[in-house]
């Protein structure tokens, strides 16, 4: 019996700095009952999928940057989304600003979470490649203070039992990194769930901007290939708070092809039903990991100071 996988890409429109918790989740149990409606098991949201994309700004108080974090999962506001998706029997991955108390500190980290078709919370993920910068730099149009806001992520890159098969989670810079992929790929996982926010400008390196649909496309449709994975990538779109958000959320096959994609900028749905036992088809062939792969080889010598090391 062959196991399919209807998945949502649940694409936002911006988020404004001012709109409410309560109107965010409004917004996400519609695409949410779009995705029933349409047969889904699974809807994904993006990073950050409650707030604005608030390291775009420097905060001095902490309170002022606490304001976007939530204290408990579900939380008073986002109750109502775990709700839809018991009735609904529909499972979703959401990403949100985390605050946690571990081992008597305080937490902060950028998170998803994956949630099945009865409403519970089945895999957390917290975020390890964190771009950006951590002090004010007033020369961007914009600022990217992640590493400012959040701790790199701590709980590395777990993959789920879920909806049928084996399911991991990344958030946005992540899908740059071809480790990400791998190491889930090292896990035999079958389908990679990726929340962005994305700016068309990126301040440090403006020659790319031309080339942020390209690459957003490019990393995760190789990640998708080079695992034998489905890969589903969803994005806020539009001009959020003065910010260009790329959008171009996409569902990508096994085979690196793109199968389902959204084509505007606001609150969309974009739908494909995935086998995941297409997986198959490149796990035991080209990437068959045992047959093929010589990790042994994959040594760095590094000649330092007259001493060879291998790393
Ligand atoms: N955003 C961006 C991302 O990795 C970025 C940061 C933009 C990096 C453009 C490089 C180029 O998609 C987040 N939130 O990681």
């Amino acid at each position: 019996m062959t196991r399919m996988v209807t998945v949502g890409a649940a694409q936002m429109g911006p988020n404004a700095l001012v709109e409410s918790r309560k109107a965010v989740v409004q917004r996400l149990i519609v695409l949410l009952e779009q995705g029933a409606r349409h047969g889904c098991d699974l809807v994904v949201f993006p990073e950050l999928a409650l707030t604005t994309f608030f390291p775009r700004w420097y905060f001095e108080s902490q309170d002022d940057v606490d304001a976007f974090f939530e204290r408990s999962m579900p939380s008073l506001h986002t109750r109502p989304l775990f709700e839809a998706s018991k009735k609904l029997g529909v499972g979703f991955y959401l990403g949100y600003a985390e605050l946690t108390e571990e081992d008597g500190h305080t937490r902060r980290f950028n998170t998803s979470i994956l949630v099945d078709a009865s409403g519970q919370i089945v895999g957390k993920y917290r975020k390890v490649h964190l771009p950006g910068h951590a002090e004010h730099e007033p020369w961007r149009q914009f600022q990217h203070l992640e590493k400012r806001y959040f701790e790199t992520g701590n709980l590395g890159f777990p993959v789920f039992r879920a909806f049928g098969g084996i399911v991991g989670m990344a958030i946005c810079n992540d899908r740059r990194w071809p480790e990400t992929y791998r190491v889930m790929g090292l896990q035999g996982v079958e389908m990679i769930l990726i929340g962005y926010n994305t700016p068309v400008h990126n301040p440090p390196a403006p020659e790319h901007d031309n080339l942020s649909h390209f690459h957003n496309e490019l990393v995760m449709q190789a990640g998708a290939y080079q695992n034998g994975s489905w890969v589903v990538g969803v994005g806020k779109g539009g001009c959020e708070e003065g910010v260009d958000q790329i959008g171009n959320s996409v569902v990508i096959a096994p085979s690196g092809e793109i199968v389902s994609a959204c084509t505007t900028l606001g609150d969309e749905l974009a739908i494909a039903r995935c086998d995941l036992d297409l997986t198959q088809s490149y796990k035991s062939s080209v990437f068959n990991f045992a047959k093929h792969r010589e990790p042994a080889s994959y040594t760095l010598i590094v000649e330092r100071k007259g001493a060879v090391i291998s790393v």
